[in-house]
């Protein structure tokens, strides 16, 4: 049973105790016509993650989908993913939490000097529509929020391990009014995606289907893709195109 959040954002939240997949209802608001409504949850029972993995998503934290539909071509898609990584990451570090975000849908906390990391938040984008228009996209960030480290997978944290527990209410309204003001200045995306990237100026390595690609990351372009110069020149690679990113 879903309950109305109550928040003053400029988006209605519809809350569940417990749900499948916040994306998954999501994507039954937007079937249903939906705009700029937001499904929160404070545990997921089939949280789901890119490519078919599964999402860790125990109560206490943060799991929303925000059903919008854009004027935008498909093309111009990662941007919403990058604007919605961007008020993730400010809003965790509002929180107390040093929040970095590694491309192209993860913020994470950096550990040490190497380029090692922690994930305290993934993105799961998805989207409808024609070639030269998107019908809807659906933003889904989950944020480690008020959980237990050793509850999540190895390589995760949360809010809780870094800096305490956060208030969830307010959390999401700092995180759905930074990713208004985005969605309204998307040229504005990128530059304000620059200064919080970990993955630019390191060597990376990338998984996607036509081969991997090694090479120090130097930019996104103004679509979001990450640029890589690699021995050969530089090549670049779209987020949908991204299976794995690691730092070597
Ligand atoms: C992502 O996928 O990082 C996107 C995750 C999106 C989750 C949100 S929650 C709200 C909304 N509703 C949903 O059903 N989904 C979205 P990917 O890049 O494929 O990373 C998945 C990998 O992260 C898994 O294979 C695990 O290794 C790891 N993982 C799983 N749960 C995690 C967690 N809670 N924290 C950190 N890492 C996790």
């Amino acid at each position: 049973p879903a309950v109305e959040f109550g928040l003053e954002a400029p988006f209605s939240v519809e809350y569940h105790d417990s749900v499948g997949s916040t994306n998954d209802r999501a994507r039954e608001l937007a079937g249903e016509g939906a705009t700029d409504e937001v499904v929160l949850a404070d545990e997921q029972t089939g949280g789901r993650g890119r490519l078919e993995r599964e999402w860790t998503a125990p109560p206490g934290g943060v799991w929303l989908s925000v059903v919008t539909r854009p004027d935008i071509a498909p093309a111009q898609a990662p941007l919403y993913t990058l604007a919605i990584s961007v008020a993730t990451a400010r809003a965790a570090r509002e929180a107390g939490v040093d929040a970095r975000i590694k491309w192209p849908n993860d913020v994470v906390v950096p550990v040490g000097d190497d380029g090692d990391y922690r994930k305290l938040s993934g993105i799961l984008t998805e989207m409808e529509g024609e070639t030269d228009r998107v019908e809807w996209v659906i933003v889904g960030p989950g944020i480690n929020a008020n959980i237990d480290a050793d509850t999540l997978p190895e390589s995760a944290t949360s809010i809780r391990e870094e800096a305490g527990d956060v208030d969830r209410r307010r959390f999401v309204q700092r995180l759905l009014e930074s990713f208004d003001d985005h969605r309204n200045d998307l040229e504005g995306v990128v530059p304000a995606w620059r200064e919080l990237a970990l993955t630019l100026g390191q060597r990376v390595r990338v998984d996607r289907p036509g081969g991997e690609i090694v090479g120090e990351a130097v930019d996104v372009t103004e679509s979001g893709a990450l640029v890589i110069e690699t021995e050969d020149g530089r090549e670049t690679v779209s987020a949908g195109d991204c299976e794995h990113l690691r730092p070597v």
